[in-house]
């Protein structure tokens, strides 16, 4: 293929998808063919990882290599597939339930470990696939069928903990705004080390209110900070449903263990033989 011709549908796989009509997934599914067009990578150099959930049926739409795989283990299996195969452009993928509840702990160690590649969490406050679970994103007083009352529990903020534990980029964007959101994630897929982007998707379905986000977006509130301590007070003082790139750093990403380590594990295993 003429490599200046490539477009956005020649990411689509041509599985058609099964979210619901209207649900903000399509959204970011557009939006990454998008970027990989402006980036015109060839389909055979992305891979794109996941766990289980709505948004996490996303690398089946993707012309590219792509793994459906655990529900909350799509980190470490993109991290170990870019340690083994560097060349490639690897995105992790899910929803806010596969990302923050059950793979909670693998996102803080991403963050901290800091491998070359981009996470996308679609962000709907909700668990969709399962019919409307609350999740760690969830609004402590909203009502869902197993909390009527809602959870009184203290939603849990990803972009501030990416922060803290260590992403080297770190933004939010909407997916109602599909130009936006691809600018955003070719700047994450350029910037190395660990980049996180947290996508307003809503769930027309179990959350129909979020249909109204669209008029609720606090566009570009997020500019790149100076420090993480600015990154963090301007997350904190910014409107809820604010976008935009607010932190780019610089530490060097985690390429793997280098020869020495691995030649420690070989003596290792080598002692069992001997
Ligand atoms: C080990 C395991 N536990 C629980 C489930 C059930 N399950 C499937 S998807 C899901 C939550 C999905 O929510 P989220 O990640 O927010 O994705 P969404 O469907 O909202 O896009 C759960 C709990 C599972 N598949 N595997
Ligand atoms: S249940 Fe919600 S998240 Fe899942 S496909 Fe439908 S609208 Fe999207
Ligand atoms: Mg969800």
């Amino acid at each position: 293929m003429n490599e200046a011709m490539r477009k956005p549908n020649d990411f689509k796989s041509g599985v058609k998808p099964i979210w619901c009509p209207g649900c903000g997934d399509y959204g970011v599914l557009s939006a990454l063919t998008k970027a990989f067009a402006r980036l015109n990578c060839a389909p055979e150099k992305i891979a794109v990882v996941s766990g289980i959930g709505c948004a996490a049926r996303i690398p089946a739409y993707v012309n590219a290599y792509g793994l459906h795989g655990l529900h909350g283990r799509a980190l470490p299996a993109a991290a170990g597939l870019k340690l083994a195969r560097p060349e490639l452009t690897v995105i992790a993928a899910g929803g806010d339930g596969d990302i923050y509840s059950i793979g909670g702990n693998h996102f803080i160690h991403a963050c901290r470990r800091n491998v070359d590649m981009t996470l996308i969490v679609m962000d709907n406050r909700i668990y969709g696939m399962t019919k409307g679970q609350p999740s760690p994103t969830t609004e402590p007083d909203y009502p869902t069928h197993l909390y009527p009352a809602g959870t009184h529990v203290q939603p849990l903020d990803g972009m501030s903990l990416a922060l803290v534990a260590g992403a080297n980029f770190v933004a939010r964007a909407f997916t109602g705004d599909p130009n936006d959101l691809a600018e955003i994630i070719v700047e994450a897929i350029r910037h190395p080390g660990f980049s996180v982007i947290e996508v307003l998707s809503p769930c027309v379905t179990f959350r129909p209110e979020e249909r109204e986000w669209k008029h609720q977006i606090a566009r570009h509130a997020l500019t790149p900070a100076g420090s993480v301590a600015e990154a963090l007070a301007a997350v904190a003082s910014a409107p809820e449903l604010s976008t935009g790139i607010v932190w780019k750093g610089n530490r060097p990403p985690y390429t793997g263990p280098g020869d020495q380590a691995g030649k420690r594990v070989q003596d290792v295993l080598d002692s069992f033989v001997a």
